[in-house]
């Protein structure tokens, strides 16, 4: 059993800071991970570290995009802009998307190694 929801700490989905296998779309759970800052999966299918900058939504520079400051439309309207109101994360609130360090929360359930064995 994992101890993750779909936005690492929270139930947020589609944050585009955080970067894992546990979050809904692309990138997320079935195109992999973004590895190159484009905002879209490239088939590495791993969990978060954290180290995503958030995300402002009241004010997205798409200047610096997701992550390397990459460029990225977060408008979709062709122009790289600074700031920038939407939502990208799916909902209709603008909010502040943290990234989530999915490696620090995984909780592994082993059984008990070795119960029953050499002792009966
Ligand atoms: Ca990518
Ligand atoms: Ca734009
Ligand atoms: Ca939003």
């Amino acid at each position: 059993m994992i101890n993750l929801r779909h936005g690492g700490f929270e139930n947020l989905h589609r944050k585009p800071p955080y970067n894992s296998i546990m979050r809904y779309g692309d990138p997320g759970q079935f195109p992999g991970i973004d590895t190159n800052c484009n905002n879209n999966g490239d088939a590495v299918f791993t969990f978060s570290q954290g180290m995503r900058a958030p995300l402002n939504e009241n004010v997205l520079n798409e200047n610096i995009g997701v992550c390397d400051n990459i460029p990225f439309d977060w408008t979709g309207n062709g122009m790289i802009q600074n700031p920038v109101s939407v939502s990208i994360n799916g909902d209709a609130l603008l909010g502040n998307l943290l990234d989530s360090p999915d490696w620090g929360s995984l909780i592994l359930n082993f059984r008990a190694a070795g119960s029953g064995w050499g002792n009966n």
